[in-house]
């Protein structure tokens, strides 16, 4: 998800770093949703920032959908990349109007909302003066604004809008619908992460008004055509020693497409363990797969490939990534028996 929330606060002014954001406080819901809304006029432009992944996008969308009548123009902006796949789906099926941030003139617009996220947790939102900000990620220092509300204990910014909407007696349309429902699943997990009985109760507010034929598009929608080919590549490649399944894939433009392989591969009863590898700029990614059941992976992932560059992950999912140069000989001209050899010595203790 948003590389940019694990980073640190990026300004170094120290006077600014002193800045402290108020919570604002409020006796209910309805109070909170007035207050919000009480921040628009007819003649605003309003441009809502976002680092685009589906709590955001579907955040920005259900702002959207709060304010879009009160003022003359919303725009939603995104800073990342929009790489991975199922949001792209997402995007394009759920028709989420984004424009990239530097595709517009943020001068034009003379009110801002931060989504999903803080300033303090990217410099590009940092440089903007926000007239909202609302999250669920803990709360950071060294920026203010006027509306603040910020909500750790939920599992998604989703399910805070969603409250303001159904606040204000707004039926989302099924599109809205479904992207808060994607936007909650996402960022729970399907609810295996930390979440509080909002999000529930949001989920099942929802969920009578999304379609759900929509949303298993977007959640199965993780290959590109174009990279069909490396599943024929992975299927050429595979070696089976025993109970574990190795292939390398060798170049690929995105490492995500060794996990979706990875994971095809740990559905194949018989075997126990999955590493794919691949290679993706200067560096080796492996993927490792197992049952977790007396297996580790992120302990296993530790001790192959620590030493040589970044390993971790749980007991069922792991990865490696590994400059080539740090691989020697074999860095050179990596194959699936370099992969076997690799981690046969490990299995052999
Ligand atoms: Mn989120």
């Amino acid at each position: 998800m948003a590389n940019g929330k694990n980073s640190k606060n990026h300004n170094n002014h120290s006077e600014e770093n002193k800045l402290e954001p108020k919570i604002t406080r409020f006796k209910s819901n309805r109070e909170r949703v007035k207050t919000l809304v009480s921040n628009f006029k007819k003649d605003d432009r309003v441009l809502i920032l976002i680092w685009a992944d589906p709590d955001a996008m579907a955040s920005a969308l259900a702002m959207k959908r709060l304010i879009r009548h009160r003022v003359s123009e919303v725009t939603i902006a995104h800073i990342n990349e929009i790489r991975r796949v199922n949001n792209v789906a997402m995007m394009q099926l759920l028709k989420i109007p984004l424009v990239k941030l530097r595709q517009i003139k943020p001068a034009e617009y003379n009110k801002k909302i931060l989504l999903d996220s803080q300033p303090s947790h990217h410099p590009e939102f940092l440089k903007f003066q926000y007239d909202i900000v609302i999250d669920h990620h803990p709360l950071t220092t060294g920026w203010e604004a006027p509306f603040v509300d910020i909500r750790p204990e939920y599992g998604a910014t989703s399910s805070i809008l969603s409250e303001y909407l159904r606040t204000l007696k707004i039926k989302p349309s099924v599109a809205l619908a479904t992207a808060l429902i994607y936007g909650i699943k996402t960022d729970t997990n399907n609810f295996e992460k930390e979440c509080t009985i909002q999000d529930v109760l949001c989920f099942q507010y929802l969920f009578k008004r999304m379609n759900r034929h929509l949303l298993h598009k977007i959640e199965a929608s993780d290959i590109r055509r174009s990279e069909l080919k490396y599943f024929r590549r992975a299927f050429e490649e595979i070696k089976v020693r025993k109970n574990r399944l190795l292939a390398h894939i060798g170049r690929v433009p995105n490492p995500d497409i060794l996990v979706v392989i990875a994971d095809f591969f740990n559905h194949v009863h018989e075997i126990g363990w999955v590493f794919i590898s691949g290679e993706y700029k200067d560096r080796l990614v492996v993927i490792i797969r197992c049952d977790g059941y007396r297996k580790d992976a992120g302990k296993l992932a530790t001790r192959v490939f620590g030493s040589l560059g970044f390993a971790g992950g749980h007991r069922e999912k792991a990865r490696a990534e590994v400059p080539l140069e740090n691989l020697g000989q074999s860095g050179h001209n990596f194959s699936t028996r370099s992969l076997v050899r690799l981690l046969e010595r490990h299995f052999r203790k």
